[in-house]
């Protein structure tokens, strides 16, 4: 099998991102498997049939399971609202189609197990199945990784992580899915801290073990697209703390209310040796200091991370043109297909999916008892 057919449901914000990275991967990476947009799935077939045309897919499904009776589609790309996200992949994992799912990966716990339990068992059968937390394929950010690995900043101590948005500083700002808790499970918590705490445990190669934590809605009711209002029954920001398997201490910090603030994913680790800085909205540069650094020229230095030698880098521009947002999805592509080539599983897998839904519950558990939780599965 060189080709793989793919099947895309949902068509918004999501789905445009992927549309462009499975158009990309292949000219750019060359992957041993050449993904082939077969069908997108979506309940308009008006708007369906308008976002095939414009996002290259080949032809339109207004019932996703119908992708999953195709053998034209072999894997399936889920980018709907978290509300549809164990449903499908459960489905679709069970049909034997492979499944690249949005995160976080489920609304609940009960949801992440079932959907890691689904992926056990296709396992067994070489379907492949991986969740889409995409900055960890920030080249700066696998960098990170491999300068921690490395030992380049010594012991891991502190990891402060923060994620900060400002699309819902204005009280008038419009309801939607994101704030309706039986659409999304949960609101700054599980759409933007899910990405720091993967993205620090990814850095790291910690996993958080207990967290104490406050959550607050600013604006309990919005207006609603039809007019009227609508209540808002999600966070609109999420604090907390917690303590590592590896001893160190952390902080995370996910608004939609930093105002001024865009896209500010910022993840600071001190090491007893060294220190690593990111920011997503400079995602081309990670900041590092190294203790061994002469006092006349120490602090912290600015590695611009487009050398053809830096993750992901060798395949796309001469050192110094930049990189976006956009190619950390086609990164996630081409690392999916080449573990479905070689049979390996692809990462973040839903167990760690699974542990990253758990860390979230914990935080919500700990906020409403005010008190610290420890994460379940983490003894
Ligand atoms: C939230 O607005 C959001 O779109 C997240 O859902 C995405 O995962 C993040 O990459 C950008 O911000």
């Amino acid at each position: 099998m060189t080709t793989v057919g793919v099947g895309m449901v949902g068509h918004a914000f999501m789905g445009r991102a992927h549309s462009q990275a499975w158009r990309s991967v292949g000219p750019f990476f060359g992957p041993p498997l050449t993904p082939v947009m077969t069908a997108l799935a979506g309940r308009s077939a008006e708007r369906a049939g308008a976002a095939a045309a414009s996002l290259g897919w080949a032809s339109v499904e207004t019932d996703w399971k119908e992708l999953l009776r195709r053998d034209d589609v072999q894997l399936v790309d889920i980018c709907t609202p978290g509300d549809g996200h164990a449903e499908i992949a459960v489905a679709a994992l069970d049909a034997g189609k492979h499944v690249l799912c949005e995160k976080p990966l489920a609304n609940s716990v009960a949801e992440a197990e079932a959907m890691a339990a689904a992926a056990d068992r296709a396992r067994e059968r070489g379907v492949r199945s991986m969740v889409g937390f995409n900055y960890r394929r920030v080249p700066a950010v696998t960098l990170a990784r491999r300068l921690v690995a490395e030992g380049r900043i010594g012991t891991v101590r502190h990891i402060r992580a923060q994620y900060l948005q400002d699309w819902l500083a204005d009280p008038e700002a419009q309801f939607n899915w994101r704030m309706d808790r039986d659409r999304a499970g949960s609101g700054a918590l599980g759409d933007i801290a899910s990405h720091i705490v993967d993205t620090a445990q990814f850095i790291t190669g910690h996993t958080l073990t207990e967290v104490s934590a406050t959550l607050e809605t600013f604006v309990p009711e919005r207006p609603a697209p039809g007019g009227g209002t609508a209540q808002v029954t999600v966070d609109d920001a999420a604090l907390f703390i917690g303590r590592t398997d590896a001893g160190a201490l952390a902080s995370f910090e996910a608004t939609r209310a930093a105002t001024g603030r865009k896209n500010a994913l910022r993840i600071e680790v001190s090491g007893s040796s060294g220190a690593l800085y990111f920011d997503l909205e400079s995602l081309n540069e990670l900041w590092f200091h190294d203790v061994a650094e002469d006092a006349a020229t120490a602090g912290f230095r600015r590695i611009v991370v487009t050398e053809p030698d830096h993750p992901y880098m060798g395949r796309w521009w001469p050192p110094g043109h930049m990189l976006g947002y956009e190619h950390t999805f086609t990164h996630q592509m081409a690392d999916l297909l080449t573990a479905i080539a070689d049979g390996t599983d692809p990462r973040p897998s839903f167990a760690d999916g699974l542990q990253i839904q758990r860390v979230l519950a914990a935080v919500a558990d700990s906020a409403a008892s005010r008190s610290w939780v420890d994460v379940e599965g983490s003894d």
